[in-house]
């Protein structure tokens, strides 16, 4: 019943997502992985096992763009324009402190580079170099309170009809060592259309988990409020929220 309900939501995925659709539903990408999250494998490889690292030259030259334009809103381009000064990333919810960051702050903060694969749901994967901070770290600073369960990011970007994007993890993977709040790409800073200034990168799981974009981060105990009540925004469309490789 579990596998029926996961291949219903998987096979529903494959045409949504992006421009590509379900062209590559044969593909042997897709096939993977699909086959790979079902069951077990979503506690033994998505939460405790670590996402394969690569090497530089591993990298490929050029990283897909991919999902929602690019907010083109006069706030986001003032943020363009101003190189993202009056950037503030709100945390709050079930925080014991909650702030917010400017992007220097975060930038001052200790900072991890990954060489990950970027595998979307659609079949395509792309290596790149993310460097950042770790979402566990930043979860440090502003200290989770006994409520606290989901970790939910909130986005710039729409989907045409004024429908924000969201994310959310829980604790576990929020707290993963290579769950990242990304500043930069191949060794630049993050460009607009990749998510700049900050965005999500989360390589054990699914493409669509990797928010862009984050304006706001919340600490929930509950996601059953939050839009469609089922975690995020591809989530509410049918996907599944867990979307472990
Ligand atoms: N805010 C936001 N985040 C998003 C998306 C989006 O549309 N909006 N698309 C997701 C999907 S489906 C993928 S595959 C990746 C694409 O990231 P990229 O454009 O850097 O390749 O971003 C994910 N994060
Ligand atoms: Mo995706």
């Amino acid at each position: 019943m579990r596998r029926r309900l996961f291949l219903a939501s998987a096979a529903s995925a494959l045409a949504g997502c992006g421009p590509i659709g379900s062209a590559l539903n044969n593909n042997d990408n897709v096939r993977r992985i699909l086959a790979s999250a079902e069951g077990l494998n979503h506690f033994l490889i998505g939460t405790r096992g670590l996402a394969r690292e690569y090497r530089d030259n591993d990298v490929d030259r050029h990283f897909r763009v991919n999902g929602f334009a690019t907010p083109s809103d006069t706030r986001y381009a003032d943020l363009v324009a101003r190189n993202f000064a009056p950037y503030r990333l709100i945390v709050e919810g079930a925080v014991e402190r909650p702030q917010t960051f400017s992007l220097a702050q975060l930038q001052r903060m200790p900072q991890q580079t990954q060489i990950t694969r970027h595998d979307c749901v659609e079949g395509w994967s792309v290596i790149g170099k993310w460097s950042g901070v770790r979402l566990g770290g930043l979860l440090d600073v502003v200290g989770l309170r006994n409520d606290a369960r989901y970790v939910v990011f909130r986005c710039m970007d729409n989907d045409g009809s004024g429908n924000l994007y969201y994310e959310s993890l829980d604790l576990h993977q929020a707290r993963h060592p290579q769950a990242l709040l990304a500043l930069r790409l191949n060794d630049a800073p993050l460009d607009p259309d990749h998510g700049a200034p900050v965005r999500l990168r989360v390589p054990t799981q699914l493409g669509y988990k990797s928010a862009k974009w984050i304006a706001r981060i919340e600490v929930v105990g509950s996601f059953a409020t939050i839009a469609g009540g089922h975690g995020g925004y591809w989530e509410d469309q049918g996907y599944e929220w867990y979307a472990g490789i």
